[in-house]
């Protein structure tokens, strides 16, 4: 199997989130990405591919223009007016502040008003390299996406910053381009039928879901921390199934709190199912490895032996397959459990070389 990785991720390396009103440190940290390919490396059975340079066309697909030319410019123009590298929004848009009609006036005077506009959380700051980094990620994807199309087979896109969170004209929770969204459009495109994206990132990708919500292209699909409890809290409910010709092309599972391994295992394999069901001919998988019980912000309770299995019942389906780094925050165990995935989804043996 090969996988996918840009330097160009190192851009993105702000220095701060504001969490409850308070600075601090951050969890998606560029040191994430580099602890995944330390480990993948050490892999003889993985082998690392050559990323190409994607044309901005093809983002443009799922993200509204719009939202692509102001990121490209939010850090410049937003520089003067925070005393930090990082820029982070004070007000936002809320749905209250429109009425129908209204919702797409984009505030071009205003920097920080721009800012608030297209983000939905003070989590996802913006620093000078962040463009740079979320191309970068979203060639990454798309570089994975060729070997597969080209094999038939798996490939992995060591993805940073990640993207699930991120809908057309909005970023937040550490996303800023879907490069999920962005690969499963593509494939859909280019394999002339529907594809699935099956999230099993411990939080549920709104981005993702809202991209398609209405289509039936692409079958969402994601295991997540119940949104009554864990982060985006405002989408990720059961009764959220798609809508128009999407409808039935959304599938949301609620996981409680310290669900581990077995039940994981059984209801993951279900909605494998469901998505054999949906005669999809790809599969682009959003790899979150913060399911983890060591994981510092989410309350699963996986343990590393689960991400092989995991990953193996993804064969049942035999399609082309992209898989797609988000989240994942623990730093002692998180390159093996991506690595114990990744060998389990291109079928190779679980113990591996070391
Ligand atoms: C990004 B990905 C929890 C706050 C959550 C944002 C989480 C973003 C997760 N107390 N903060 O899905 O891993
Ligand atoms: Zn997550």
């Amino acid at each position: 199997m090969r996988w996918y990785f840009s330097p160009k991720h190192l851009l993105h390396d702000p220095d701060r989130e504001v969490r409850a009103g308070t600075p601090t440190p951050g969890y998606e940290v560029a040191r994430r990405a580099e602890i995944i390919a330390a480990e993948l490396s050490r892999d003889e059975e993985l082998h690392r591919g050559e990323v190409r340079a994607y044309d901005r066309r093809v983002i443009d697909q799922v993200h509204d223009p719009r939202m692509v030319d102001w990121l490209e410019e939010a850090w410049a123009e937003c520089r003067p007016f925070s005393e930090h590298r990082e820029i982070i929004p004070d007000v936002y848009r809320h749905a209250g502040l429109s009425v129908p009609g209204t919702a797409g006036r984009e505030p071009l005077q205003k920097p920080l008003a721009r800012l608030g506009f297209y983000s939905f959380d003070s989590m996802t700051p913006i620093v000078e390299g962040t463009y740079e980094a979320s191309r970068s990620a979203v060639d990454v994807a798309l570089s994975a996406l060729e070997h597969a199309l080209e094999t038939g087979g798996v490939a992995y896109g060591l993805c940073r910053p990640p993207g699930h969170h991120a809908a057309s004209a909005m970023i937040g929770g550490y996303c800023y381009f879907n490069n999920a969204a962005v690969t499963a459009a593509e494939m859909a495109r280019r394999l002339g039928g529907p594809v699935a994206i099956v999230d099993v990132d411990y939080h549920h990708g709104n981005g993702t879901q809202s991209i398609f919500y209405d289509r039936d292209d692409v079958f969402y699909a994601s295991l997540h921390g119940a949104p009554a409890r864990a982060f985006p809290y405002y989408l990720g409910y059961r009764d959220e199934s798609g809508q128009g010709a999407g409808h039935g092309w959304n599938h949301n599972v609620e996981l409680e709190r310290a669900v581990a391994d077995e039940e994981y295992l059984y209801l993951l394999a279900r909605v494998i199912e469901v998505v054999h069901a949906k005669n999809v001919v790809g599969v682009v998988i959003s790899l979150g490895v913060d399911t983890y019980m060591n994981d510092p912000i989410s309350d699963l309770a996986l343990s590393k032996a689960a991400y092989f299995p995991a990953g193996r019942l993804f064969r049942e389906l035999a399609l082309p397959t992209v898989v797609v780094q988000e989240g994942g925050y623990d730093q002692v165990d998180l390159g093996v459990n991506v690595r114990s995935f990744l060998r389990g989804v291109g079928g190779l043996d679980a113990a591996g070389p070391v």
